[in-house]
């Protein structure tokens, strides 16, 4: 006779939080692999992204979502309602607060989303980057996210970047899983078409380094991807960055097509390193007037 513990247990987690928060940080350390682009600026990550966790005893899949906030654009309530869409369909909602920022209303608006949208799907509380700070400090948060959660919801510290606690953290989240049979086959680990892989690949290199509302401007789709004339091992990209003025596209660009080269050779490894192959990367820039505001320019680029 199996004892209970010893069930296979799957099931689906969503990492939640406002921008910046580490969600997806937090994801590709526990995938092993980066499937989920990141930056130091808010709101990088624009669809739910899934990853899949694989250990002897249990299968997470976890839904990385954008960072939720007030919207102030229609990109931004689009993004806001696709989070709120997954709420209900996952086993456990883990909710990223950074342990070097203060809770904020901010937080507390997203407790009341998700009590209102999902009663009665467990929550769990994660402290992000406790690198950044002192034990004392990691201690204070811990009392704060538990304060702010309730006494049912447990609290786990982790680090993303240094790789700390993220076992215990997949324990946890396994243990609140349903027993049930794997969904994904082994080895893999996400969801995510190559393609839109490739483009965010291609966006988080082009974030590198741009200030101020650049970052929001910016979206990048694959247009096509065909054998590589000269090289038929080799496929050939071709990517359009779409920003939202002519000023930005000068910013992308750079000085004689300088930064455009840049982003270029950086996305292309990253690309070749994730999927396996040689590629030969096509970029081009184009406007699209304030597409964040434009449902039709949204619809095009897939939101
Ligand atoms: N020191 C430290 N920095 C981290 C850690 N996790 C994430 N960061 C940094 O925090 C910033 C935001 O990380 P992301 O993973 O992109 O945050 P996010 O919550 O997915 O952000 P959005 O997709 O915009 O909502 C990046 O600069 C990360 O390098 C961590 O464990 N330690
Ligand atoms: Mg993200």
């Amino acid at each position: 006779m199996t004892k209970n513990d010893d069930e296979f247990r799957s099931g689906f987690v969503c990492f939640v939080g406002r921008p910046n928060t580490g969600k997806s940080t937090l994801t590709n350390a526990l995938v092993g692999s980066k499937i989920a682009i990141t930056s130091s600026r808010p709101q990088t990550t624009r669809h739910t992204i899934r990853g899949i966790v694989h250990r002897d005893h249990a299968q997470l899949i976890l839904v990385d979502t954008p960072g939720l906030h007030r919207p102030r654009t229609l990109l931004g309530q689009r993004l806001n309602d696709l989070v709120r869409d997954t709420y209900s369909e996952v086993d456990v909602i883990a909710l990223c607060i950074p342990a070097d920022e203060k809770i904020g209303p901010g937080d507390r608006w997203i407790v009341e989303q998700i009590r209102l949208m999902a009663p009665k799907t467990k929550l769990l509380g994660v402290v992000t980057k406790i690198d950044k700070v002192s034990r004392d400090e990691i201690a204070h948060q811990l009392m704060a996210v538990s304060q702010l959660l309730g006494p049912e919801s447990d609290v786990v510290p982790v680090s993303a970047v240094k790789d700390e606690q993220i076992d215990v953290l997949v324990n946890v989240i396994a243990s609140k899983m349903p027993e049930g049979p794997a969904f994904y086959p082994d080895g893999e680990i996400t969801d995510e078409p190559e393609e839109t892989l490739m483009a965010e690949l291609i966006r988080e290199a082009a974030l590198e380094g741009v200030r101020d509302e650049l970052p929001h401007s910016l979206a990048v789709v694959i247009e096509e991807i065909e054998p590589y004339e000269p090289n038929p091992d080799m496929l050939e990209v071709h990517a359009l960055l779409y920003v939202e003025r002519p000023s930005q596209k000068a910013i992308v660009i750079g000085k004689n097509g300088s930064r455009l080269k840049e982003v270029g050779t950086n996305a292309r490894k990253q690309i070749e390193h994730i999927l396996g192959t040689r590629i030969y990367l096509n970029l081009h820039v184009k406007v699209a007037k304030d597409w964040q505001r434009d449902p039709k320019q949204l619809g095009k680029l897939g939101f």
